[in-house]
């Protein structure tokens, strides 16, 4: 899992074992026993290391000479974090995930407040500090170390996105500025917006100050002023001015409509149509089959499908494939898979073990639900029904079905769990830092002009030369 879970998280992970080392100096009380620290030495010095440790039991603190088994927290000074990874790989130390690695600043505001202060996420090491000067004991004031991100990748299929989102302030203000681009059809600056919201969400902390985000990738100038803006005035104008612009908000609401893109918002909005309400009313327009369906479930189609829906439409999803093929695998792919509690539609993707496909598949279940009262789909339904007459005792829910061959099931599973700007960046790391083509069904090596086979997404990522990214981390 993350390690930078919430603080609470964090700080309950202590360890048990050990609680009576001999290496540990004995002529202080230790006050604080479920934390044992240990002071890597490495850029610190031994003489400064000595005094820290001296400091630190003195304080009440359990502080190990050496890097024992019951070892829970690892504070380092002028490491960055890959330093410390790789010191502790040679350490032979097993699962390194087990401590918590941590900047000097959070044993100097320990020391300061005389009792062990939460592991915040400021304090943990991530991204490289900012050198040389770390906060030293003999500066009275403990600032929280500046950071600097040079370690944090431009892609977001290399970095771990949770769903804990400590910027969703900033991150929000970048969703409506892109989607306005999107609106407008300007796609760099959408992909910027977009880039930076999703780059905001994989940090390990709130941003407070313009420090905090010097040197991150994807933050160029239009970005930068908005953050600026929020951080000053706690909200952004550019912002609110596209939250009151006409023309966002009508594309707005045509959009929350299935099947309305931007190119119907577009026509719409020049025949001077501005509501759901007006369209719904212009009985002139010509609608898609997806449009009216759209319309006439409107309401339910705009709330969110729940998790608990989601498993009740498994269980109906899975019913109705297994009676064609009783062997199918049916998994639920989307933001649910990422571990999201709601969604705007529900995401399916079903395969067949084994050499059988059924081309046919898809068909025969949309015919089998036509005829069964309980289950309505009015895009496959021929009858124009737009006035709904009886009392409704049930909820419309979008459902996307996918069907692939069992060969790309592992690729059509990484292409359908997204997020949508984990899957571009995906793509976009592999033909460019890899000169491989990725789609949902499979991976192309150029130079070696060979499709690259894989049973598990952990091959796709092997293939591609990253680390694996387990679902719930890709909620970029
Ligand atoms: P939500 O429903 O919770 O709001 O979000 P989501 O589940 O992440 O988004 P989604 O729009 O349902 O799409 C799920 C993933 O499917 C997303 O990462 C993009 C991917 N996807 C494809 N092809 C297509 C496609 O043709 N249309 C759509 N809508 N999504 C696609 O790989
Ligand atoms: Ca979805
Ligand atoms: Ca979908």
């Amino acid at each position: 899992m993350d390690r930078f879970k919430a603080p609470a998280v964090i700080s309950q992970r202590k360890r048990q074992k050990g609680l009576h080392s001999p290496k540990l100096s004995c002529s202080y009380e230790i006050k604080f026993s479920n934390l044992v620290i240990f002071i890597l030495q490495r850029k610190m010095g031994r003489t400064r290391r000595m005094f820290l440790m001296e400091l630190g039991r003195r304080k009440g603190f359990r502080v190990e000479s050496e890097l024992s088994d019951s070892v829970t927290h690892i504070v380092a000074e002028n490491n960055s974090y890959l330093e410390v990874l790789d010191w502790l790989k040679g350490q032979a130390v097993g699962d390194s995930s087990r401590f918590e690695l941590l900047d000097i600043s959070w044993f100097t505001a320990c020391m300061e407040a005389g009792r062990p202060v939460d592991s915040e996420i400021k304090y943990h090491l991530m991204v490289r500090q900012e050198q040389p000067q770390s906060p030293s004991l003999n500066t009275p004031e403990l600032e929280m170390p500046a950071f600097i991100a040079t370690k944090v990748s431009q892609y977001s299929c290399q970095r771990k996105t949770t769903l804990n989102n400590y910027n969703k302030k900033f991150t929000d203000a970048f969703e409506v500025m892109a989607e306005n681009y999107e609106f407008k059809e300007n796609e760099i600056f959408c992909l910027e917006f977009l880039r930076a919201a999703s780059l905001l969400k994989s940090l390990p902390f709130s941003v407070t100050r313009m420090k905090d985000i010097q040197g991150l990738p994807c933050v160029g100038d239009q970005v930068r002023d908005i953050i600026e803006e929020i951080i000053e005035e706690g909200e952004s104008s550019r912002v609110k001015e596209v939250l009151n612009d006409e023309r966002y908000k009508a594309f707005k609401q045509f959009t929350s409509v299935f099947g309305v893109g931007v190119k119907t918002s577009e026509k719409w909005y020049r025949m001077g149509l501005r509501t759901v309400e007006e369209v719904k009313a212009d009985k002139t327009l010509k609608l898609s089959k997806m449009q009216k369906a759209g319309f006439l479930y409107y309401e339910d189609l705009v709330s969110c499908v729940s998790k608990a829906e989601a498993d009740a439409v498994s269980l109906i999803v899975k019913n109705t494939v297994c009676t064609f093929l009783p062997d199918a695998l049916v998994t639920i792919t989307g933001g649910f898979r990422r571990g999201k509690n709601i969604g705007h539609d529900i995401d399916f993707l079903i395969t067949n073990p084994g050499p059988r496909e059924d081309d046919e598949l898809l068909h025969k279940v949309i015919d089998l639900w036509k005829k069964q009262p309980g289950v309505d789909n009015s895009t496959c339904n021929t009858s124009e029904k737009l006035e709904m007459a009886e009392v409704k005792d049930w909820k419309a829910i979008r459902v996307d079905l996918v069907i692939t061959p069992f060969e790309q099931y592992s690729y059509a599973l990484l292409g359908w769990t997204g997020s949508r700007q984990f899957g571009r960046d995906l793509r976009r790391y592999a033909s460019h830092e890899r000169k491989m083509i990725l789609d949902n069904h499979a991976l192309y090596d150029r130079r070696k002009r060979i499709f690259l086979k894989a049973g598990s997404e952990e091959e796709i990522f092997a293939h591609l030369g990253l680390d694996y990214v387990e679902p719930w981390e890709r909620n970029a």
